[in-house]
């Protein structure tokens, strides 16, 4: 796409999920530093989500964790975020915390532990259909950590039995997110470790399953756009977590490691058609902001996926399939550079004027006050985690 107007209403149309997690303390093993202002319960986080809504106009959709954003009223809940022109996005249903799940939740070789873990994403389901989500993602923190500790094919049979009686319960509109992560925190093996495990359970439950690509869930080395492009060719991307990685899941800002990575995997999104809704593509971001402030970060989260697709949206499109067809394999590398080298900050600028906003959403949020009010209001009570 290179026609300007075009590459505008695009941008302008863009939906960024930000995940309520985000807005929570969070950290690592070693240490979760708190700050101050930091939200107390669900509704609160979604107070921080609208003001990166109000600075960015394109963040209007929050991904629920449960339990960590458990309320007795999802459906008040949902209308809390509309009052404050958000909606709830995608369920993340929570399985790996209980002392229950020490060797697996729906792979676990207990049944009922089995049963436990199925009723929870039952339940997910149930809060989905309260708040109006479409997506119901999976991630499941199963495997094993030493060799022979289990048959590597009855878990992936109990894992299949679950997702099929999970998938019954979907509604109409609903579908099954499932994610693959390397490792972490099995060490050895992991029942869905990689995209083509999830591919093939995505395959076998039917049209409302989709694969969701979280950056940071790979070998170091590995080609993501590669596998963004094959999924889309399949109509079996559902959706990605954005974040960035230098070692392993770092879950730090997107784009901050290797903007040109984020570049090029939203480049194969904007050729194969996944900014357009129908295809429906969920662009999440799923990170965790340790030792920065958070809502800035959130908002800074939201500009770098923009100025990376807006770049993927710049490349001549047409240049380049001529240099790839007649075999002009420099001409059809600088089309692609040329775009990723582009400042797009002031096309960006642009955009936001045009839609009412301030051209720097950080600058904008800085100067709204709001850090220094939550500081001063939210005193007492018990601040939000991940894993709390
Ligand atoms: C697992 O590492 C993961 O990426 C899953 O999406 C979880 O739901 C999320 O992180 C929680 O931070
Ligand atoms: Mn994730």
């Amino acid at each position: 796409m290179s026609d300007l107007s075009a590459v505008k209403a695009a941008l302008k149309s863009q939906v960024i999920e930000t995940p309520s997690w985000g807005y929570g303390n969070s950290g690592t093993r070693f240490k979760v530093f708190t700050q101050q202002g930091v939200p107390r319960d669900p509704f609160e986080k979604l107070d921080d989500a609208a003001q990166v809504h109000a600075a960015t106009g394109v963040a209007p959709v929050v991904s629920l964790h449960i339990p960590w954003d458990r309320v007795d009223d999802f459906a008040g809940l949902s209308r809390y975020a509309k009052d404050l022109g958000l909606r709830l996005g995608g369920i993340n249903a929570n399985v790996f915390q209980d002392d229950a799940y020490r060797l697996g939740s729906v792979a676990n070789p207990d049944p009922g532990v089995r049963r436990r873990a199925i009723d929870h994403l039952l339940e997910c389901v149930d809060i989905m259909d309260a708040t109006g989500s479409r997506d119901l993602k999976l991630w499941f923190a199963d495997g094993t950590n030493y060799p022979g500790q289990d048959d590597i094919v009855a878990r992936q049979d109990r894992l299949s039995h679950a997702l099929s009686e999970v998938y019954e319960r979907l509604g109409d509109d609903q579908r099954i997110l499932l994610e693959y992560k390397l490792f972490e925190p099995s060490f050895y093996t992991t029942d869905v470790p990689d995209w083509g495990t999830s591919y093939a359970h995505c395959l076998t439950l039917g049209d409302k399953a989709q694969v969701v690509v979280d950056t940071g869930h790979h070998a170091p080395g590995t080609n993501i756009e590669f596998i963004v492009a094959f999924l889309l060719r399949q109509g079996k991307l559902g959706g990605f977590d954005f974040n960035s990685r230098f070692y392993a899941d770092d879950d730090l800002m997107v784009g901050a490691a290797d903007p040109f990575q984020l570049f090029r995997i939203l480049h194969e999104v904007a050729k194969n058609d996944g900014f357009a809704p129908r295809t429906g593509v969920a662009f999440m971001l799923d990170q965790c902001h340790n030792i920065e402030a958070k809502i800035p970060a959130v908002i800074r989260s939201v500009m770098n996926v923009q100025e990376a697709t807006a770049k993927a949206l710049l490349v001549e499109t047409d240049v380049l399939r001529e240099a790839q067809n007649s075999g002009d394999v420099l001409t059809a590398n600088s089309v692609l550079m040329d775009a990723y080298n582009a400042d797009v900050r002031p096309l960006l600028a642009e955009v936001r004027q045009e839609q009412g906003l301030d051209p720097d959403p950080v600058a904008a949020y800085r100067a709204s006050g709001w850090q220094q009010r939550i500081v001063k209001e939210r005193v007492g009570g018990v601040q939000a985690g991940w894993g709390a």
